[in-house]
C-alpha cells in the first residue's frame, strides 16, 4: 500500500480539542488512535465544522501558540510525499519549527528533523532542525488562499531532496541537500504552529510511499469524499441498541452510547451499503478509506478489523487495538486497489460496502 494516510476531516468529531501540554511532549495523533475531548487544555487543536475547502470539516489550528498534532500511523520511511489543502490567514514569516508541515523523525513525536516554513511574502524553506538547506522557491503561498500543497521530501545526509508542487504543478526541486539532522527516516507528519495569533487550516490530506506500489506518485489537487451507511449490508451479525445496525453508524457526528452495535464474538461482521461520491462529473477514485469509532468495553473485549466488500471480493485491515474511549479508539484503514488489486472506479466505489469483524 502507497497511500499511507488520508483524511479529508469530514467524519470526525467537531471541536473536540486535541489535548496536548506543549514543549517536549508526545503530540496528539490524529487517526490512528488518539483524540482527547477534554476542554481544559491550554493548547488546542481543533476539528472545525465549517469553513474548509471541501464537505465543511477541517482541521485548525487555532489561535493558541505551540499547538501540534501528529497524522497517520507511524510509518518510518526515507522518502515521503505528502499533499494538502492549506490555508494561511496572514504569513508569519521565519518563526522557527515550521508551520506549513513537519517531518517528524523522533520515536517520541516531538522533534521534526526537517520542516517547511514560510517567509512573509510566502516563499517556502526546508529546514533541517535550524538550518535551512533549500530557500529559493518562488511565492508559494498567498494569505487567505487556499493552495494545493505537496512536498516530496528525502531524509539523507548528501542525497536529501525535497520537491515543492503548488495547485498540481512542480515550482521548485532541489537534490544533493544534507536534510538528516539525526534519525535516518521520518516517523510521521506533523501539523505545528508555534506562534499565537492567526490560524491555519488543512483539508484533504494524503501521505505517501513514494517508493512503494502505485499509486506511488504527486497526486495533484485531490478532494476527499466522505459517504455514510444507507442500509444494512450482505451481513450483520452485530446487535444494534436501536433501529436497525446501519442507523447505529450512520451519523454525521460520531454520537457515543447514543446509538451503537456491540458484539462480543469473535468472527462476527456488520457490514453496510453506502452512500455514493457526491460529485457528479467525471470522477477518478484514488483510494478509499474505512474509518470507524469502536470502544472497548471491558477487558474481555475484542479487537476490530476494518474491512471493504466490493463487487469481486472483500479487503481486510490487520486485528487492530480496541481502546477504552470511543474518541481514542478512532481508526483508519485505506485500500487504495480493490479487492482484485486493481485501480478503483467510480462505479466500483458506489458499489462498496464498508463493515468491521471482531477479531
Ligand atoms: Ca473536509
Ligand atoms: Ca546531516
Ligand atoms: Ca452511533
Ligand atoms: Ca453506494
Amino acid at each position: 500500500m502507497s497511500i499511507i494516510h488520508m483524511e479529508g476531516w469530514d467524519g470526525l468529531p467537531v471541536e473536540a480539542p486535541l489535548t496536548w501540554g506543549g514543549g517536549g511532549g508526545p503530540r496528539p495523533r490524529i487517526a490512528l488512535n488518539y483524540m482527547d475531548a477534554s476542554t481544559t487544555a491550554a493548547n488546542r487543536s481543533q476539528v472545525v465544522g465549517t469553513g474548509g475547502k471541501f464537505g465543511g470539516r477541517h482541521f485548525n489550528l487555532g489561535t493558541n501558540a505551540n499547538e501540534g498534532v501528529v497524522l497517520g500511523p507511524a510509518f518510518c520511511l526515507e522518502e515521503v510525499i505528502v499533499g494538502m489543502w492549506f490555508k494561511c490567514g496572514a504569513l508569519p514569516g521565519f518563526t522557527g519549527a515550521g508551520y506549513v508541515c513537519q517531518f517528524v523523525t523522533n520515536a517520541y513525536e516531538n522533534f521534526p528533523g526537517l520542516f517547511i516554513d514560510s517567509d512573509t511574502t510566502g516563499h517556502l524553506r526546508l529546514v533541517r532542525y535550524t538550518t535551512a538547506v533549500s530557500t529559493t522557491t518562488p511565492v508559494v503561498l498567498q494569505a487567505g488562499v487556499w493552495s494545493f500543497l505537496e512536498f516530496y521530501v528525502r531524509i539523507h545526509d548528501t542525497l536529501g531532496a525535497w520537491t515543492v508542487r503548488k495547485n498540481g504543478i512542480t515550482v521548485h526541486e532541489a537534490t544533493g541537500l544534507d536534510t538528516k539532522q539525526d534519525a535516518t527516516t521520518i516517523r510521521s507528519v506533523g501539523l505545528y504552529k508555534p506562534w499565537a495569533g492567526n490560524s491555519l487550516k488543512y483539508d484533504d490530506l494524503y501521505i505517501m510511499d513514494p517508493a512503494g506500489a502505485t499509486p506511488n506518485t504527486f497526486l495533484g489537487p485531490i478532494r476527499i469524499d466522505r459517504i455514510s451507511p444507507t442500509a444494512n449490508g450482505t451481513t450483520n451479525n452485530f446487535t444494534p441498541n436501536t433501529g436497525s445496525n446501519f442507523q447505529a453508524v450512520d451519523e454525521d457526528e460520531p454520537d457515543s452510547d447514543t446509538t451503537y452495535i456491540e458484539s462480543s464474538t469473535a468472527g462476527h461482521i456488520d457490514e453496510y451499503t453506502m452512500g455514493d461520491i457526491s460529485v457528479s462529473d467525471p470522477e477518478v477514485p484514488i483510494a478509499v478509506g474505512v474509518n470507524a469509532v469502536p470502544q472497548r468495553y471491558s477487558h474481555l473485549g475484542k479487537d476490530i478489523k476494518l474491512r471493504l466488500r466490493d463487487a469481486s471480493g472483500v479487503q481486510q485491515s490487520a486485528a487492530l487495538e480496541v481502546n477504552y474511549a470511543y474518541k481514542r479508539g478512532m481508526m483508519k484503514q485505506i485500500f487504495d486497489k480493490d479487492s482484485l488489486g486493481g485501480a478503483w472506479s467510480q462505479t466500483t466505489v458506489n458499489g462498496v460496502e464498508a463493515g468491521v469483524e471482531l477479531a
